[in-house]
């Protein structure tokens, strides 16, 4: 099975949990794609739901497919949210923001009763850190927040390249206009610690370890899809 049909395996496993008439926040990124190509043929069939995404991107995918939308103003509580990630460890701790979504993830996921991470084995973890960890940060004064971040996490025993995410000739910029620092910590043994000092520093506009957010995840490997809960 490759990385493709491992991912499709994640996400028609979570289609499984969207009952008729659900509020769905929908995630970023290639696994939560393959979602919303199933979602959409379920819609085709007769479910009736509708999805907020989690960004432009899928926004665009939503709108192709078919997947009747609204945005979270117009649905500010939602039932579901499916959404990807890019480490999950054994206590339901993520990482996001690989795809530069992770603060729309964040605030769809929050406005959620319940969160359903779909990935594959890659991504489980048995220490948060390996994956560079994604700050999003006001572009104003820039600078100083990344030698802030360095201080904080100097004072949590962590150190790694804290570097401006580039997208083409210039610097990535996030749906809502700010700038991505790419934390390169290596490993993270209290990521909680870490997200209230960062949480603290006053250019990072959110950073992407989900703690205490994820009800369960769905975990695609060779063998088939397992439940980490
Ligand atoms: C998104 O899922 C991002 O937060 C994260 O980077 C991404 C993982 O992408 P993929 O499913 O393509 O591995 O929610």
């Amino acid at each position: 099975m490759d990385a493709r049909e491992m991912k499709i395996k994640a996400a028609a496993a979570a289609l499984a949990h969207v009952e008729d008439g659900m509020r769905l926040g929908i995630g970023t990124g290639s696994t939560a794609e393959e979602f919303v190509r199933l979602l959409a043929e379920r819609v085709a069939g007769g479910l009736s739901v509708i999805g907020v995404p989690t960004s432009e991107r899928t926004a665009r995918l939503c709108v192709e497919l078919g997947v009747p939308l609204m945005s979270l103003d117009e649905l500010p509580e939602l039932d579901l949210t499916i959404d990807g990630a890019d480490e999950v460890d054994g206590r339901l701790r993520l990482i996001k923001g690989g795809g530069g979504a992770l603060l729309r993830e964040k605030i769809v996921a929050g406005a959620s009763s319940r969160m359903i991470v779909i990935a594959d084995e890659s991504k489980v973890v048995e220490t948060l850190g390996a994956f560079k960890l994604p700050i999003e940060v006001n572009p104003f004064g820039m600078v100083a927040t990344r030698i802030a971040i360095e201080r904080t996490a100097s004072r949590l025993g962590l150190s790694g390249a804290i570097e401006l995410r580039q997208a083409g000739a210039g610097h990535f910029m996030t749906d809502g206009g700010h700038l991505i620092l790419d934390a390169s910590f290596g490993r993270i043994p209290d990521a909680e610690a870490l997200a209230t000092a960062l949480n603290a520093i006053p250019g990072v506009v959110e950073h992407g370890l989900f703690i205490n957010m994820a009800s369960l995840a769905i975990i695609a490997g060779p063998a088939g899809a397992r439940t980490l809960t």
